[in-house]
């Protein structure tokens, strides 16, 4: 039941319970997408959307904290460095095993360290007389047990709050194990508006720390670097089938299914692909200035998708070779995703979707529904900033507030020995004609049509509103939403986890996603779901007093 209300009414009904400071805060987090003009890419430019900003306190958001960004995203799913979280044990047990990243170590004896919850379980007396000797006990132990090639620390809440000096721990170990690469995070989680500044932490640790260090990266002739995919449910999994298909050497991916061998010899690329930018897009920059790397945004979510991304590869290297198998490979695969989509498209055709997850999926999983003739009509991020919404031309209009500038900003200049150039301006020029914008990103919103409704840093508040008012036919969003939406009678796809399934990237991942989608938005049960404060909407109880 498509909503009868006009975008900008609907806009109205989300803001109406605010009071009017609030209101006035929300008002520029909630925007009616519009196409106001052209930029350079040749897409549409569209409104200013405030993102990056604080949650009003007392809002019930989406968001986490900079220490789940750090991590629990960008380092988490590599397998052979040694995590050591030191805090209270709640922060590593409670972030433990549940994003879901899977990994292939390649013999039994490769270290695996995934399935480890490493934790200096702080207790009060290390809050009052300070936990560095607690901190270097376990970093001792760790190191005596395990015998990792490195071995890094996370900082939580309190840690910070205390002054203990991971960094001074971590330097004096290193002097004491030359052997074991020892590198320490201040990634509190208080330190930013959400996890995206703990992707920002890790970005520059890992660039400064660990990158460049290697001196013996994969063989072959086209080598990359897939930056931004974590291998949620396996996708990493089947892009490195698709790769290896197509006879492109992936060096590393940063960091679903990775190891520490190839982030050091990561440098030593010719390319890389940016897949989640809100995550990554730092290291790629920065591994461009210091080594001459160049990067474009892919996306491999989506068979299209998929596709195209495949084919930019393949005009990137501009090798007949290459882009014979890469079309090849394509042609083979599509002709499943055809049936798949023939079986599936009349099923959820014209349909709608609203989409709320991180930092990159509320806009890379439209490319899905829409192979379904699937419409997102509302859709935003959790904690993405005005570049992942409006496009990478916004860049030198964001404004710097305090909350970022506590994120360091590293200055990388060419290495002397290690920077090579790739790709001259006219290459650069060149590669534009054919659709690929090098150190770009086009955004969410371009691609979205007029009278979208975009809303950065959803509450639970406004999606109540959203599922009475619009009544979608599927909420893609995360386990916190999911039972208070399925109570309204809407189903919701987990999209962080992907509901304990997977994988949904690549071909056979879309293949896959149709599948799932067509048992969701066709069950019948979602319609005699009524939530329980529909039938009682008021909860009666009083004290019972035994006297
Ligand atoms: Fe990138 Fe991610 Fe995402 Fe993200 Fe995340 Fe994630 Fe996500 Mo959950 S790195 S921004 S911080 S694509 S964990 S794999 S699903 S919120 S949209």
């Amino acid at each position: 039941m498509p909503s009868k209300l006009k975008p900008e009414e609907l806009k109205g009904e989300l803001l109406k319970a605010y009071p009017a400071k609030v209101a006035r805060k929300r008002e520029k987090q909630i925007i009616v997408n519009k196409h106001t003009g052209e930029a350079a890419n040749g897409l549409p430019t569209t409104p200013e959307i405030l993102s990056n900003s604080r949650t009003i306190p007392g809002i019930l958001t989406m968001r986490g904290c900079a220490y789940a960004g750090c991590k629990g995203v960008v380092l988490g799913p590599t397998r052979d460095i040694l995590h050591i979280i030191h805090g209270p044990i709640g922060c590593s047990y409670y972030a433990w095993l549940t994003r879901r990243n899977q990994t292939r170590p390649k013999t039994d004896d490769d270290p695996n360290y995934m399935t480890y919850c490493f934790s200096t379980d702080m207790q009060e007396e290390n809050i009052i007389y300070g936990g560095e000797k607690k901190l270097r006990q376990a970093v001792e132990e760790a190191i005596a047990i395990f015998k990792p090639k490195a071995l890094d620390i996370f900082s939580t809440c309190p840690v910070g709050l205390i002054g203990d000096d991971i960094h001074a721990v971590a330097r004096e170990m290193e002097a004491k194990y030359p052997d074991v690469n020892i590198f320490a995070f201040s990634c509190e989680g208080y330190k930013g508006v959400s996890q995206s500044a703990g992707h920002h932490i890790a970005n520059n640790k890992v660039f400064t720390d660990v990158i460049g260090l290697g001196d013996s990266p994969k063989t072959g002739k086209y080598r990359l670097n897939l930056l931004g995919e974590y291998n949620i449910g396996g996708d990493a999994f089947e892009i490195e089938r698709i790769f290896e298909k197509c006879g492109i050497t992936l060096q590393g991916t940063f960091s679903g299914n990775s190891t520490y061998d190839e982030f050091i010899n990561a440098h030593h690329v010719d390319l890389n692909l940016v897949m989640c930018h809100r995550s990554i897009n730092y290291m790629a920059d920065m591994m461009e200035r210091k080594y001459g790397i160049p990067w474009f945004k892919v996306n491999f979510v989506g068979a299209d998708a998929t596709a195209k991304s495949l084919r930019h590869i393949a005009a990137y290297y501009n090798d007949d070779e290459l882009t014979q198998r890469i079309e090849d490979v394509i042609a083979e695969e599509m002709a499943a995703i055809k049936e798949a989509q023939a079986k599936y498209r009349p099923r959820c055709e014209g349909k709608t979707a609203v989409l709320f997850v991180g930092g990159s999926r509320a806009h890379h999983y439209q490319e899905l529904f829409r192979e379904l003739g699937m419409d997102t009509i509302a859709s935003g991020y959790e904690f993405a900033h005005r570049d992942d919404y409006e496009g990478r031309h916004v860049l030198p209009k964001i404004k710097v507030d305090a909350d970022s500038r506590n994120i360091e900003e590293l200055e990388v200049t060419a290495d002397p020995v290690l920077y090579k150039q790739r790709l001259t301006d006219e290459d650069k020029a060149a590669l534009l004609d054919k659709g690929i914008e090098m150190n770009g990103y086009e955004g969410m919103m371009p691609e979205m049509g007029e009278g979208k409704l975009i809303i950065d840093d959803l509450n639970h508040h406004e999606a109540e509103v959203l599922i009475e008012k619009v009544k979608p036919a599927i909420f893609g969003a995360g386990v916190k939403e999911k039972y208070v939406i399925q109570k309204s009678g809407v189903p919701l796809k987990q999209l962080h986890s992907y509901d304990y399934s997977g994988p949904y990237a690549g071909f056979k991942g879309a293949a896959n996603f149709y599948e799932e989608i067509d048992r969701l938005v066709n069950a019948t049960p979602w319609k005699l779901v009524k939530a329980p404060w529909q039938e009682s909407p008021e909860l009666n109880a009083s004290y019972a007093y035994v006297g």
